[in-house]
């Protein structure tokens, strides 16, 4: 993994910990005198940087609960389907007959115990184990676009901004609805919001990585108000039919707005003291659906099209790249990991968590310092570590620091240091 430096505004807010919010608008000098950064380097960087804060966060919540009962009910009559119509095939041992999945294996391997869905007949026919979605003309808002509108309007009103005090808008997941044109762009226009959008794309990482874009946009001056928005259909391109996968994901979209700290009025700000994203090539998290599947003349509905990992690999790879990356972080700020009061930590397993948390702090993951939310919303691609800021921070106090970290396919990790205003 590259190394990071500190964020120019990271050091001086340290130090006025819990003394409130100072301007970091030709804060250099004082960066250099306390050898942090060279003094040449220090100037070049901290000239013309703005202090950022994340002002305000909305949540999009689907309508409909699929329990780990109903997952597993339907699963296993999908099996007894697919075993009574291949059954002469598994009698001549020319094919493995299908296995039943089971509420307890999946509540004891992830800590999943529901997940929220857009649509969830279709998931639940046994017949078809995909959602059911109408398709939508060139002139309807798309599905992703409306649900990152709903979350949106929730993050700007948190915020107090309105939606033409907006000057970009990145829109960040685990799949993009279609190629172009980019989602980010109908975003924008349905929300009346100005300046500029674009797509990105990291796998669970997205979220974190666009809060890093997003806080370099606002320090640097090129943007004032900066609109992130995940908006995560995992329930369109998980593969239900396996029953190694078909309890990890849920559908949700989160929204973050990020602004200068020296125009922002929201009544809750969280100071970004700096952002850290690192990925290394990875396979073991895999999805191929993709442009050139056509042109390749590869089946569409393959395995290989749909979300597939070796999840055993995956636990033990990244929970020791993840605590390494967060307390190395948290290094260049001079900040250690017990100074931190919570980890809003990507939401793919309980016990990598569990793990992520001992290897930083030596102790429990209680809800105190890493609370849980894949137990109601299951794995939600980028969005699970922001769900878990949105819900769980009312009771941190001014001086309060906090890390948001995410963890997954690429091999990525991303994390977002904050301190509440
Ligand atoms: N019911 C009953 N038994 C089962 C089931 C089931 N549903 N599934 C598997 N088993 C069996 C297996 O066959 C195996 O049996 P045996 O021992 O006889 O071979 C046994 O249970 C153990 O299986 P595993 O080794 O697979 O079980 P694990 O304990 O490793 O748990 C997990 C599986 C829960 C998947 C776990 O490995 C895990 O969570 N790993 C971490 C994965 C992770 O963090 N992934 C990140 C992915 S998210 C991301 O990056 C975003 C991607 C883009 C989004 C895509 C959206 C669709």
């Amino acid at each position: 993994m590259p190394g990071c430096q500190p964020g120019p505004g990271a050091v001086g807010a340290l130090h006025q910990r819990g003394a409130g919010h100072v301007p970091l608008v030709g804060r250099g000098p004082v960066l250099a005198k306390i050898g942090i950064l060279g003094p040449l380097r220090a100037d070049i960087s901290t000239a013309n940087m703005y202090s950022v804060v994340i002002s305000g966060t909305g949540l999009y919540q689907p309508p409909h609960v699929i329990t780990n009962a109903e997952l597993v009910e339907a699963f296993n009559r999908y099996v007894d389907l697919q075993n009574a119509e291949h059954a002469e095939a598994i009698a001549a041992g020319s094919r493995e007959p299908l296995v039943y999945s089971s509420v307890e294996f999946i509540e004891k391997a992830s800590g999943i115990k529901q997940r929220y869905v857009i649509e969830k007949a279709g998931v639940l026919d046994p017949t078809r184990m995909y959602p059911r979605f109408e398709e939508r003309g060139d002139d309807q808002l798309s599905l992703m676009a409306e649900i990152a509108v709903d979350a949106a309007r929730k993050a700007l009103a948190a915020a107090g901004r309105k939606p033409e005090e907006v000057d970009a808008v990145f829109c960040a997941a685990a799949n993009m609805q279609r190629a172009y044109p980019a989602m980010a762009v109908e975003i924008q226009a349905a929300l009346g919001a100005g300046g500029y959008g674009f797509d990105m794309n990291v796998a669970c990482s997205s979220a974190t990585f666009a809060l890093e874009q997003a806080y370099n946009a606002v320090r640097s001056g090129a943007s004032k108000c900066v609109l992130v928005v995940n908006p995560e259909i995992t329930s369109a391109h998980l593969e239900w039919k396996d029953r190694d996968c078909h309890f990890i994901f849920g559908d949700v979209c989160t929204a973050v707005v990020v602004e200068r700290a020296d125009t922002a009025t929201g009544p809750e700000q969280w100071e970004i003291l700096g952002t850290h994203s690192a990925t290394q090539f990875s396979n073991n998290i895999r999805n191929n659906f993709g442009f050139m599947n056509k042109a390749e003349d590869s089946d569409p509905d393959a395995r290989d099209k749909t979300f597939r990992q070796e999840g055993r690999k995956v636990f033990k790879e990244v929970v020791p790249i993840a605590a390494a990356h967060i307390e190395n972080h948290l290094a260049t700020l001079h900040v250690l990991p017990t100074d931190v009061s919570r980890f809003w930590l990507h939401q793919a397993n309980l016990g990598m968590n569990q793990l992520v948390i001992k290897k930083l702090v030596g102790g429990e993951a209680g809800a105190q310092i890493a609370p849980l939310i894949l137990d109601t919303y299951a794995n939600t691609a980028s969005a699970g570590s922001v769900i878990a800021f949105h819900e769980h921070r009312a009771d941190l106090r001014t001086g309060d620091l906090g890390v948001i970290c995410s963890f997954g396919a690429g091999y990525s990790v991303g994390s977002v240091i904050v301190k509440k205003r």
